[in-house]
């Protein structure tokens, strides 16, 4: 199915909306232009009585979307409580993490690794219910946060960010293991490129603290990239000649699920104001040979 159809079953379905969708299939160039994604309903609303019927469908429509296309956009994820809060603990952790967790630039911190360890207001989103939920129905009931990371794109902090898969891991300690490659240590933590099995089980959750659209570094997705397992840079670039790439833009307390292998990339903002996202990853299974998550629940 092309962009567009996709784009007008799902239209068709009421899942899009109407405002929101902008397959930005840069293809024929229509280019990106602004608002949309492929958009889920948001979580059954906190609010909001729903019909269990009702619930089961979204939540079958979230897994297969993903499982088709690599992503889903899911609105009104965090309360705009929530959003406040989190900018408020993200401003004050900037003053007090570890230097070595922090970037900065022109004093401004535009991204902060090891969030889970560092705020406990991230670690409680985290593993809360609402957030936890939508990583279960992807990749299993026994889904946890394994990795959190916050980027903050200002027009003084910013960049773009080439086509790539996230093919890194974090892990507690060094230990070998058949196919785990590339060690590496950022900001304290050890890091490894795990086998492809292990990232087809993993889903990344990024929480947007701000509106982001094409012109603030909204990500850029191409679905079904996620399908091939890790790609070789001359078929990154197939893949963007094939496009659709869509932009996924969102609203401030949204989430982008996506797949870690599907490609994705990025433009640097063009808006004066905060970009924030807090990148959280789930895995659902330990790992092998001894090694450990950082952020696993289980010994
Ligand atoms: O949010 C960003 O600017 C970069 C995100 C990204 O590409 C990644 O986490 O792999």
């Amino acid at each position: 199915m092309n962009a567009s159809t996709f784009l007008s079953t799902w239209a068709a379905e009421g899942r899009v909306a109407a405002q929101d969708d902008s397959w930005c299939a840069q293809r024929g160039g229509r280019g990106i232009d602004g608002a949309g994604g492929v958009s889920m309903p948001a979580r059954g609303g906190r609010d909001r009585m729903m019909a269990a019927g009702d619930y089961n469908h979204r939540r079958s429509v979230l897994t297969a979307g993903i499982e088709r296309d690599g992503f889903a956009i899911v609105p009104e994820l965090l309360t705009t409580a929530e959003v406040d809060a989190l900018k408020r603990a993200i401003a004050d952790l900037a003053g007090t993490a570890p230097a070595d967790s922090v970037r900065r630039r022109r004093g401004a911190a535009y991204a902060m690794r090891n969030l889970l360890e560092l705020s406990p207001e991230v670690r409680a989103l985290a593993r809360g219910k609402s957030i936890l939920s939508n990583a279960r129905s992807v990749i299993g009931p026994t889904a946890f946060p394994v990795r959190a990371t916050l980027f903050d794109e200002t027009l003084d902090n910013n960049w773009p960010v080439a086509w790539h898969q996230d093919v890194t891991i974090a892990v507690r300690e060094r230990r070998e293991a058949p196919e785990f490659e590339r060690w590496s240590v950022k900001a304290g933590v050890i890091h490894v490129q795990p086998p492809d099995a292990i990232l087809e089980g993993m889903l990344a959750v990024r929480l947007h603290l701000d509106p982001c659209g094409a012109d603030n570094g909204a990500l850029r997705v191409i679905p079904g990239s996620h399908c091939s397992g890790r790609l070789e840079d001359d078929a990154h670039d197939e893949w963007v000649a094939r496009g659709p790439i869509v932009c996924c833009s969102a609203p401030a307390g949204a989430g982008l699920l996506l797949r870690p292998l599907l490609l994705h990339a990025s433009s640097p903002t063009q808006r004066p104001a905060h970009r924030r996202v807090i990148h959280i990853e789930y895995a659902a299974t330990p790992l092998p040979g001894g090694l450990r998550w950082t952020g696993q629940p289980f010994a």
